[in-house]
């Protein structure tokens, strides 16, 4: 056993150091689930990226993106690559790390989408797989367990409208069902590689329902698999 930080890990399965990684579409309650698990005195709750992608140096690289997908898309992806990376390898001090998104939905969904519709073109793709590929190879990006917030498209976009980011005001419904439909592809469908089991909880409760919901996934999520 081992002590670090006061928190003893042993090799027993229940208290073998855990990552965990939040996934679901924009608006699913990724961010508010974390900070329902970040009470806990053995958890620990990376920020969430978003807001580093809004502000590189004082520029806004998801504004950007919005505003004209084609021409910023390799760039705020690469970006979004990087800082996910940064989370990935963040030495983990307590038993459970949980983080939202990771770098396999940036790549999975989002550039998928973006290659797909045809905003990127196939070199730029080639070029931030390759990137992708070598990073999966060589760095040290762990994950036990992923956390899908199933919701509806619909569900997402009243949230969007509700938290009103500038930059997501004009995102339209068709936008969310096609990311809905990657999701789905990844973490369902299996039709990327999946790093970890995945654990669908159902996304569309609010407040106090989404809270039980939580609370009934506690010990799987907190443990990870047996
Ligand atoms: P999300 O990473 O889905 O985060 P969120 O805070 O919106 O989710 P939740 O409400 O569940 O907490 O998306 C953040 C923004 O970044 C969103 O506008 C989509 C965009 N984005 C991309 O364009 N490309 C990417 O690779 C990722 C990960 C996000
Ligand atoms: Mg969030």
């Amino acid at each position: 056993m081992n002590a670090i930080s006061g928190h003893h890990f042993g090799t027993d399965g229940k208290t073998e150091k855990h990552t965990v990684c939040v996934e679901g579409n924009i608006g699913s309650g990724k961010t508010t689930l974390l900070e329902y698990f970040s009470t806990y005195p053995y958890t620990e709750v990376t920020k969430e990226p978003v807001e580093k992608w809004r502000n590189i140096k004082g520029m806004n690289a998801l504004e950007y993106m919005y505003k004209d997908a084609s021409r910023w898309g390799l760039t705020f992806q690469t970006y979004v690559q990087l800082t996910m990376l940064q989370i990935h390898t963040q030495p983990q001090v307590k038993r459970v790390k949980m983080m939202e998104r990771s770098i396999y939905s940036a790549k999975y969904c989002f550039v998928e989408n973006l290659y797909q519709s045809g905003k990127m073109p196939e070199i730029e793709y080639t070029v931030l797989t390759e990137w992708f590929d070598f990073l999966l190879k060589t760095q040290d990006i762990k994950v036990d367990l992923i956390v899908y917030l199933k919701t509806k498209p619909e569900t997402d976009l009243r949230r969007i409208k509700e938290r009103c980011r500038p930059e997501e005001k004009q995102i339209p419904l068709e936008y969310l069902e096609t990311l809905h439909n990657l999701h789905e592809d990844w973490l369902i469908k299996k039709k990327f590689p999946l790093p970890a089991p995945v654990l669908v909880l159902n996304g569309e409760y609010e407040k106090e329902e989404m809270i039980k919901e939580y609370e009934s996934y506690t010990p799987h999520i907190l443990r990870g698999p047996a």
